[in-house]
This record gives C-alpha cells, sequence and structure tokens, in this order.
C-alpha cells in the first residue's frame, strides 16, 4: 500500500472520530489485505494530524492485554496506540457522551515511569524498579468502527479505539503491591458488570509495560519518562449510556468513578 493510500485512510478514520460516526473497518473496504504494519503506518498518520492540530500526546496505551479483551474482541495479540491531552476527563467528572460514538469502559491499571524505558528485551522486574508510580483507571474506549467489528490491522489504524480516559488521583509506589494479585471490579449504577485481577493483564500489568518497551524498540522508539501509561483492560469492555454512573475500585489503588451525562 502506498503512502496516498495510508493518508487516504488516516483522513478517512480520522474524520469519523472527528464526525463521530461509525465507519466500515478498511479490511472489509477498501483495503481486505491490509497488514498490521500497514496498521501501524496509518495511526502513525492519524496522531502526525493530531499533532498538527495543536493536541498533545499524553501517553502510550497497550491494547488487548487481557483473555477477557482477546476473547471480546476476537483478535490475539497485544497492540499498542495513544492517548491525547483532549481525552482526559477527571476523577468525579461529569462526561459529555456526545464526545463519542459508542462507548466502552474498561478497568486499567497505569504506569508512569522514572526514566525512559529503551527495548529490547525488557523484563517486568526492569519495569517494576523503574516505576515511579501506579494508578487506577477507567479507560473509555470508542471503535469508529460499526459494532466494534475489526480485525487487528483495523483496530491498530484506529488508534486503538482510544477516546477518552479518567484518571484516578490516588497514585502508589509499586513495593507494596502485589499488582498481579489485585482484584479490579467494575460497576454501573451501583451494579457489578465486570470483576478482573492484575494477573489477567499479561500475568501481571508490568509486563504490559514491557510487551510495549520491546515492541517500539522495533521501531528505534522508547516509552518515555513521566507520562502515563496504560496497560490494558483488566477485564471485557461494557457499553455505558447517558446518565451512567461508572466506577471502577481496585485493592490498594482506590476509586475512581464519573458520570456519563
Ligand atoms: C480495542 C481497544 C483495546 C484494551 O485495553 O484492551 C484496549 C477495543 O477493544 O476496541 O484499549
Ligand atoms: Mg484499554
Amino acid at each position: 500500500m502506498g503512502t496516498d493510500r495510508i493518508k487516504a485512510l488516516a483522513d478517512f478514520l480520522h474524520g469519523a472520530e472527528k464526525k463521530r460516526t461509525e465507519v466500515l473497518r478498511p479490511s472489509a473496504d477498501p483495503a481486505p489485505d491490509l497488514t498490521l504494519e500497514e496498521g501501524y503506518l496509518i495511526q502513525e498518520e492519524i496522531i502526525r494530524q493530531k499533532l498538527a492540530e495543536g493536541h498533545k500526546i499524553l501517553g502510550p496505551k497497550m491494547g488487548l492485554t487481557s483473555d477477557a479483551k482477546m476473547k471480546q474482541m476476537n483478535v490475539t495479540d497485544p497492540i499498542y496506540g495513544y492517548t491525547f491531552d483532549y481525552m482526559v476527563e477527571n476523577h468525579g467528572s461529569t462526561v459529555m457522551i456526545d464526545r463519542f460514538i459508542h462507548p466502552k469502559v474498561e478497568p486499567e491499571i497505569g504506569f508512569i515511569l522514572k526514566q525512559d524505558l529503551q527495548g529490547p528485551g525488557i523484563t517486568r522486574a526492569q519495569v517494576l524498579a523503574n516505576t515511579a508510580f501506579v494508578f487506577p483507571a477507567i479507560e473509555i474506549i470508542d471503535s469508529r468502527y460499526e459494532n466494534f467489528n475489526f480485525t487487528l490491522p483495523d483496530v491498530v489504524a484506529d488508534n486503538t479505539s482510544a477516546a477518552g480516559l479518567v484518571m484516578g488521583t490516588t497514585i502508589k509506589t509499586p513495593e507494596n503491591l502485589e499488582l498481579d494479585a489485585l482484584g479490579a471490579v467494575l460497576t454501573i449504577n451501583g451494579e457489578v458488570k465486570a470483576l478482573g485481577t492484575g494477573a489477567a493483564v499479561l500475568g501481571h500489568p508490568a509486563n504490559a509495560v514491557a510487551r510495549l518497551a520491546n515492541m517500539l524498540a522495533l521501531k528505534g522508539e522508547k516509552v518515555p519518562a513521566g507520562q502515563p501509561i496504560l496497560t490494558g483492560g483488566m477485564t471485557e469492555a461494557v457499553r455505558i449510556e447517558r446518565g451512567d454512573f461508572v466506577s471502577v475500585k481496585i485493592d490498594g489503588l482506590g476509586e475512581v468513578s464519573f458520570i456519563m451525562a
């Protein structure tokens, strides 16, 4: 696929995000042979466009790191994308649903690194030794594709459905936490919708950060210090509607919540 087609698909997907309209995945039409590599090239072009519009990258995110997510979306490999400044919502805030097409929420554990992490060969222990803080988060995902129906290259091209992010206000250093043993509960209007553990995320959420460093190393890039990193949904994602009160509680990390209005 030439750069013209990469650019055209990036324009198409970025346009769908801005217009809040769902579109057919490129692998259905017009790019049935779309490869993972091309998916990342389209994602990179969308990121360039957002930066050119004045938006700032908040941090990298890993996606499809748990069995629950892989099964739900019918894909098999972790992927990465980027969250942006305009996606951030505060804990306890009211989020307008008009910003989204068909939002879903998922509980995640976030990391902030002390120093840049350069792969390849990064291990969980190296990540933990280099972690400044961990925090609880709710990611609001909003695939631009009809019914969240996509292949791995499609979802990579769509910047891994990134759309919103609510970060908890309790930050902890990882030393005294067994991040794999922590349980997470996602409730909507007080009703439990999904349960997960830290171990659901590639065995341990720090493995997701290591994986990110090792994937970025293939492009000669590193995971930057100081940026919030999302490690991927600990449970399947759950659809939300206007008026929902969404809460995630993670053992040892506290609660993060918002109202969708
Ligand atoms: C892709 C987004 C994946 C996660 O945490 O697994 C993701 C999707 O499910 O639409 O953010
Ligand atoms: Mg996610």
